[in-house]
């Protein structure tokens, strides 16, 4: 069969079938050697409208994991409205068929006004207070639902970029944090895992064109200029002279923190001697009133939401 696709860091090329055993192949693997989840498992994947996301869910279900997904519309004019419809194009005309649901969530019509202006209000840039919001939302969701695993379609350049900029700045709080699986803290915090760690955001943009997965193909309009796409861009150059860089960089750091990191009970056990109910809405936080309840008393205070 004609092959589709060369991947150098593998040294290898494959045609369509072949590609999609490698891609399944790669998310079984994560999910095992990180011990994500389980068959009787329920798992909430969170959907953005990229590829990654919509792939992550697509390979699950194929792979026969009971997994919904969350859509959290964030009021971006021009780009929310558009992944929403990819994301529900996608449930409708392939997740259904599996029995599966898509949950949404929409900040506008919780808060009152839209992610921009939230951050406005509250003079925070746009992606810090999102990043409070997806966090916040995805954990709630989670738990309402009674999920017991939430992933996200972070793929191996992500997590790259994030290790370069975390290695480059030594914020060792977030490296003890950088991997794959996160375990469920506490009660009411829900495990976290990235299953798609082992495929580059190419191979990824392939496994969606070839399985005519229909995705949103700009960034989001607010990631322009962001350090994370600058350390791809510096990634993606090393990895063109040095084909397996990027994954010789992370799956290297991953290697060495199974060595070094506590184990996720004591890791867990320190979480939670730290964490307590937040007293406004009950999710987990270090301080009185958790960081998202913050962000929206200081956005109502600093002008009337609707
Ligand atoms: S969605 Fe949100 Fe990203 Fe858009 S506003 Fe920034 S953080 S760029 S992943
Ligand atoms: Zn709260």
């Amino acid at each position: 069969m004609k092959a589709v696709i060369g991947l150098p860091r593998h040294n290898a090329a494959f045609c369509k079938p072949c590609f999609n055993g490698f891609v399944h192949e790669q998310v079984a693997r994560a999910i095992k050697a990180e011990r994500m989840f389980g068959r009787d498992d329920r798992i909430l994947v969170a959907v953005s409208g990229g590829k990654d996301s919509l792939a992550l869910w697509d390979i699950l279900l194929k792979l026969g994991y009971r997994t919904d997904a969350l859509y959290v519309d964030l009021g971006i004019p021009g780009y929310s409205s558009t992944s929403h419809t990819k994301v529900q194009h996608f449930a409708d005309t392939v997740a259904t068929a599996h029995g599966a649901k898509l949950l949404l969530h929409t900040v506008q019509e919780e808060e009152g006004a839209g992610i921009r202006e939230l951050a406005d209000l509250i003079h925070r840039p746009t992606c810090s207070a999102c990043g409070t919001i997806k966090r916040y939302q995805f954990n709630r969701a989670a738990i309402e639902g009674d999920y017991d695993v939430m992933a996200t379609g972070h793929n191996l350049d992500d997590e790259a970029a994030r290790l370069l900029g975390n290695v480059l700045h030594w914020q060792e709080e977030y490296l003890d944090k950088q991997g794959p699986s996160l375990p469920a803290s506490v009660e009411g915090f829900a495990k976290k895992v990235k299953p798609l760690y082992r495929l580059t955001e190419r191979e990824l943009a392939a496994y969606a064109v070839l399985n005519r997965i229909d995705y949103i193909v700009e960034e989001c309009p607010m990631a322009k200029g962001s350090k994370m796409l600058l350390y791809k861009e510096v990634l993606n150059r090393l990895e063109t002279e040095s084909p397996g860089t990027k994954q010789s960089f992370y799956w290297g750091f991953l290697e060495k923190q199974g060595t070094t990191k506590p184990a996720p009970t004591s890791m867990a056990a320190k979480d939670q001697a730290l964490l307590h109910p937040c007293v406004t809405c009950g999710q987990p936080t270090t301080a009185d009133i958790c960081s998202y309840c913050k962000m929206m008393a200081r956005a109502k205070a600093g002008a009337p939401l609707s």
